[in-house]
């Protein structure tokens, strides 16, 4: 957009632009810069505008765009502009995502690499390689509190390393996806150690206070997000003499965004890791960027001002990057995360569905699907060019943060049922054969959080440990289920390490005095690749999952009503044991498939008649995409076994 006051500022800083930018050639640049300026301009005054040397922060927030482009290759300059033509690239049925530890999937980046041949024969063509930057040993919390942004842990590789392992993906057409934690530094990163030696300038990348008045202030409204291990928001500092905001750990010092040199570091460091071939950034603790008194400091206006500069200046350095929104939060918060454009995403293309995790827990522990129906439907509609990262388990904690109304209206009582949730999953329950861990018990608030890795919570080790071959079955039949939903929901499906091969808790992080007060640990495997060669061998747990998932992957990427063009319409089917929705081909509606899932452990009927209204022909003859065979039918029903799934089309 063309605005006046903007643009002679525009021509100013451009001006000013130090020579050795001005030489270059930056056409492109240019030209992205010229239609994204406006924008940039409003957030950065709207954040900023307050402040006398603002012009001179423009300037450098131009030139840090600037030096970004340059020192882009050729090759992903090329990749950038491909992605410009076919922008709606990343909501084909095609991605199948992936999260792992380098350490815990490999030894190593370059062992990574090597190993990359799994992906390939999982289907898998998006890696998320957990946070691999320089952390403290024993403060790390498992990479989110690094002392240096532009350094790779040593212990896992190098720069060399990395650029390996994305030459490795280009080659194999798979995205990597790596970590920003914006929202703090390790208490050791050198602007923290700035901060200690008194440079004042430094203290104020953060939030230091003499004394109790103000952090008493913020605490008021602010929830403890690790009460356990880490209770309130602030640590003291006895060499500055000083309370500094620490709402994770005491050693995550929170980055402080109203200093608008916080936000042109860390979009430098963004635009660093974009040209070291990241394809997608996923940004970590994104609700929690903006810190007012009087709020939960958690999905602030501002924080999302700051999450449009950052995309509108990466698309102008780095336009073919896509993020990722990590905001655990409520349903209608987390849809705010893809922007407040009316049609088009540019806040975060893509955003954890958080929700939909929370509610396949549940409709696990309960045997129902009631709650996930309605949690289902009344989920905010989408922008477009906007997508979900659906995913069942990840390297954090299960949090049951679905919408107490909807826990109401299908008549649970929302603090009574989340604590029969919690009991559930730590096997407390009877009759529960989950053997999760409680996270973060809260005492004042009484929330509580579960801990597990996916096999071990729907009962496999249970089962595996005395032998019950029905606990073996069903609890493989629910892995199954479970990414039957994730696969063909819409957006992308992330699949956690080891859970394709059914790894259980791992509880030697109890014996590691820097983990075991992180019970998280717990489900961060590191893979026994001896035990996973068992995935060849026929009558294994591990080939049977294995199998199956790689199976539902093919099947995934050959069935283009699976892509996200909001193309989701979500059934009653008047049984509440029952999840069912149709995708359609956005392009082709009648080209349709209809999912189903049992969540009960009985079989249960879908009553084809009850559903003909919806256009469902009832005398057409189906067939499972997945078995490839026609489902059990009786009298215009189609029967489900226990934790059975369908991916039905009619013919
Ligand atoms: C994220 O977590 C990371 O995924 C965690 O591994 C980190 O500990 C945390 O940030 C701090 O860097 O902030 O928006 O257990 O679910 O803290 C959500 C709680 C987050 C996590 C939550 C999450």
């Amino acid at each position: 957009m063309y605005e006046q006051v903007s643009h002679s500022l525009l021509n100013a800083i451009l001006d000013d632009l130090k020579p050795e930018i001005r030489r270059q050639d930056l056409r492109h640049f240019y030209t992205r810069l010229g239609a994204n300026f406006y924008a940039i301009y409003s957030l950065f005054f709207n954040l900023y505008g307050h402040r006398e040397d603002f012009q001179q922060q423009m300037l450098n927030l131009v030139e840090t765009m600037a030096k970004g482009y340059i020192n882009r290759s050729s090759v992903l300059e090329r990749v950038d502009i491909e992605r410009e033509q076919d922008h709606n690239w990343f909501l084909s049925q095609k991605w199948v995502g992936m999260a792992l530890y380098t350490n815990g999937f490999a030894e190593n980046l370059d062992d990574l690499a090597d190993k990359s041949p799994y992906f390939q024969e999982l289907g898998v063509n998006m890696v998320h390689i957990m946070p691999i930057l320089m952390c403290p040993t024993g403060k790390s919390d498992g990479g989110y509190a690094i002392s240096d942004f532009r350094q790779i842990d040593d212990r896992i590789g190098d720069l060399n390393d990395l650029r390996r392992v994305a030459e490795e993906f280009r080659k194999r057409d798979i995205l990597l996806v790596l970590d920003i934690v914006l929202n703090h530094t390790s208490e050791e990163h050198e602007w923290a150690k700035k901060a200690l030696m008194g440079e004042r300038q430094y203290q104020d990348y953060y939030f230091m206070f003499d004394n109790r008045e103000i952090p008493d202030m913020f605490e008021q409204s602010m929830p403890e997000i690790f009460p356990e291990s880490s209770p309130g928001n602030f640590t003291w500092n006895e060499d500055m003499q000083k309370w500094v905001m620490t709402v994770f750990h005491d050693y995550q010092w929170d980055l402080n965004y109203s200093n608008p040199n916080v936000f042109i570091e860390m979009l430098d460091i963004i635009l660093f890791w974009a040209n070291q071939g990241v394809d997608v950034l996923r940004l970590d603790a994104v609700a929690f960027l903006w810190k007012k008194i009087g709020s939960a400091c958690q999905n602030e206006r501002n924080a999302h001002l700051i999450l449009q500069l950052m995309k509108d200046c990466c698309q102008v350095t780095a336009p073919g990057v896509l993020f990722i929104a990590e905001a655990i939060v409520a349903p209608v918060e987390i849809i705010k995360y893809f922007g407040e454009d009316a049609i088009i995403a540019k806040e975060c293309e893509i955003a954890y569905n958080a929700t939909l995790m929370a509610l396949l827990w549940n409709g696990i522990a309960t045997k129902n699907a009631k709650l996930l129906y309605q949690g289902v439907k009344n989920l905010p509609v989408k922008l477009e060019r906007a997508t979900w990262l659906n995913y069942v388990r990840c390297h954090d904690d299960i949090g049951f943060g679905f919408d107490d109304n909807d826990v109401r209206a299908v008549e649970y009582e929302p603090f009574a049922h989340r604590k029969f949730l919690v009991d559930y999953f730590s096997g407390q329950f009877e009759g529960s054969p989950a053997r999760g861990m409680v996270f973060m018990h809260n005492d004042t608030t009484g929330d509580a959080r579960i801990s597990g890795s996916l096999a071990s919570l729907v009962g496999l080790e249970a089962g595996l440990e005395s032998g019950d071959q029905a606990l073996i079955s069903d609890a493989i039949n629910k892995i199954l289920l479970l990414h039957s939903l994730i696969l063909s929901f819409g957006g992308i499906p992330l699949l956690y390490n080891g859970d394709a091969l059914g790894v259980l808790n791992d509880y030697s992080y109890r014996d590691d005095p820097s983990k075991c007060n992180d019970n998280r640990w717990i489900h961060r495997p590191k893979i026994n690749w001896e035990r996973a060669e068992l995935r060849k061998k026929q009558g294994t747990v591990e080939y049977t999952l294995f199998n199956a998932l790689k199976k539902m992957i093919a099947i995934r990427k050959e069935t283009s009503s699976f892509a996200d063009f909001n193309n989701r319409e979500l059934l009653d089917v008047n049984n509440e044991h029952l999840l069912c929705y149709i995708r359609f081909n956005h392009l082709r509606p009648s080209e349709r498939v209809m999912v189903v899932a049992n969540f009960d452990a009985n079989p249960q009927y879908l009553d084809l008649e009850f559903i003909s209204s919806k256009g469902i022909n009832i005398y057409a003859h189906f067939i499972d995409l997945y078995s490839g065979r026609s489902p059990a039918q009786y009298d215009r029903r189609i029967v489900l076994q226990a934790y059975q799934f369908y991916w039905l089309t009619e013919i």
